[in-house]
């Protein structure tokens, strides 16, 4: 059937369980096909090759994989089924993609780890930091019944898990008791709903920056050299959008990025029209989304290509860059070594991506490009300082010619780090892995 949806999942997997509850909000048929995750189907190897894992939908023959990815594919394809589970403006939007990020990147793994750790006293410290993510969360929920507001949406489907998960972990950890969840202010409850500009925090009656921002008004907070900041400075000079840029010392972080990013504490942060976006990947796509008739979109107009950016992008994010690092942070010789197999592996991976494209977006430089824009400075200034050959451009032809295209491109071509700076910098940085004891 043209129309045909699978889903591939488990029955327990609160991945899994993200899609199947999206889909019964959208009314949407689907047949499930249950996986045993120790014997992995040969379809599910095919669909999903990169990770190996569920859930995948398959719509129309064509997979998509990565939980947060599916949930904003069926978000877009079928638009009129209810009420969409992202909200519509940018701003909010780029809000609950930073919150569902959030949930995946520490609150899940922190509360986990109180699952995993060995012993009473190994829990009770993990704990720490699992009920500080907890608070942060809480914190999001003031005055509304969902993260999603009145119906359930986007960030309550990420962090459904929680709902019915804790207390089966209370039970099967015994040690695990109940803790209360302290409220205190910070940054995100002074957001404002919709547009306003006024930002106070309705329990405190802290004043979130000045009252009056110009409507236009673009800050980027950044550092010269941040991989991560480079994609917005890129974005911005793409989209032609003029901004004043802050250098933060990240060994001094400003009043007002701890203000501005207070969950992170992280560069970039883009501030417009007084209002904070942090995490790079959320901001590009709020760039896009605000300045969209600057020039070509940076991430494809057509759900599924979108889906295939965003999948990318969160692969060089969760594994290409992780280990492309490790090789520059690992100690000695063979260590990189043994370090650099998987980092080429994926390298293997993301070339594959470029067959008959200059660049990852096509005939311009687009979302994926930008996120892995880091590579094409990068990666000759760590060979240098570590010594070491990474990338061996007969081996990676087409990486190797994206790399000299996006690095001639004029928008980055003029905002490139120096790189002997660069390589003073990672000198120092490698001397102190090197040295110091783990
Ligand atoms: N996931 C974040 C990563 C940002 C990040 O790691 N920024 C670094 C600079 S490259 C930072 O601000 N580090 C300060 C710190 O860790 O305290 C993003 O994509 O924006």
């Amino acid at each position: 059937m043209a129309d045909e949806v699978k889903l591939y999942r488990t029955w327990s997997s609160p991945y899994g369980l993200r899609i199947v509850w999206a889909m019964h909000i959208k009314g949407i048929e689907y047949e499930n096909v249950f996986e045993d995750l120790s014997q992995k189907s040969p379809q599910l190897l095919q669909y999903n090759p990169v990770h190996k894992k569920i859930p995948v939908l398959v719509h129309k023959g064509k997979p998509i994989c990565e939980s947060l990815v599916i949930l904003e594919y069926i978000d877009e394809t079928w638009k009129k089924e209810t009420t969409p589970l992202l909200p519509q403006d940018p701003y909010e939007k780029a809000m609950a993609r930073f919150w569902a990020k959030f949930v995946d990147d520490k609150l899940l793994p922190s509360v986990w780890s109180v699952f995993t750790e060995k012993g009473y006293e190994a829990k009770k410290e993990a704990l720490v930091p699992a009920v500080q993510n907890l608070e942060i969360i809480e914190e999001q929920l003031k005055e509304k019944k969902f993260f999603g507001g009145e119906s359930i949406g986007y960030v309550d489907l990420a962090l459904g898990w929680m709902a019915y998960l804790l207390d089966v972990f209370e039970e099967t950890i015994t040690q695990w008791g109940v803790y209360p969840v302290r409220t205190k202010c910070s940054p995100q409850s002074a957001y404002p709903k919709g547009r306003g500009y006024g930002r106070v925090c309705n329990s405190c009656g802290l004043s979130w920056g000045s009252q009056n921002v110009r409507e236009d008004e673009v800050k980027l907070y950044r550092t010269w050299s941040s991989r991560f900041s480079l994609r917005i400075v890129w974005a911005l000079h793409i989209k032609g959008i003029e901004y004043e840029a802050i250098f933060e010392d990240l060994s001094h972080k400003s009043p007002q990025l701890l203000q501005y990013n207070p969950v992170h504490k992280k560069v970039p942060v883009l501030v417009h029209q007084g209002k904070p976006i942090c995490e790079s990947l959320v901001i590009l796509e709020y760039i896009d989304e605000t300045w969209k008739k600057e020039t070509t979109p940076l991430l494809p107009q057509d759900p599924y290509e979108k889906a295939m950016a965003r999948f990318w992008a969160k692969f060089v994010d969760d594994k290409l860059l992780p280990s492309v690092t490790s090789v520059f942070t690992e100690k000695g010789y063979e260590a990189k070594k043994e370090a650099l197999v998987l980092a080429v592996q994926n390298l293997e991976i993301i070339e594959e991506q470029l067959k008959e494209k200059n660049f990852f977006g096509g005939e311009s430089i687009g979302y994926v490009d930008l996120v892995l824009g880091w590579m094409a400075y990068l990666l000759d200034v760590f060979e240098e300082v570590i010594d070491l050959k990474l990338f061996d451009a007969n081996k990676f032809p087409l990486l190797s010619g994206w790399m000299k295209n996006f690095c001639d491109a004029p928008a980055i071509k003029q905002h490139l780090p120096p790189r002997d700076k660069l390589v003073t910098k990672y000198q120092l940085l490698h001397e102190k892995y090197q040295t110091t004891s783990n």
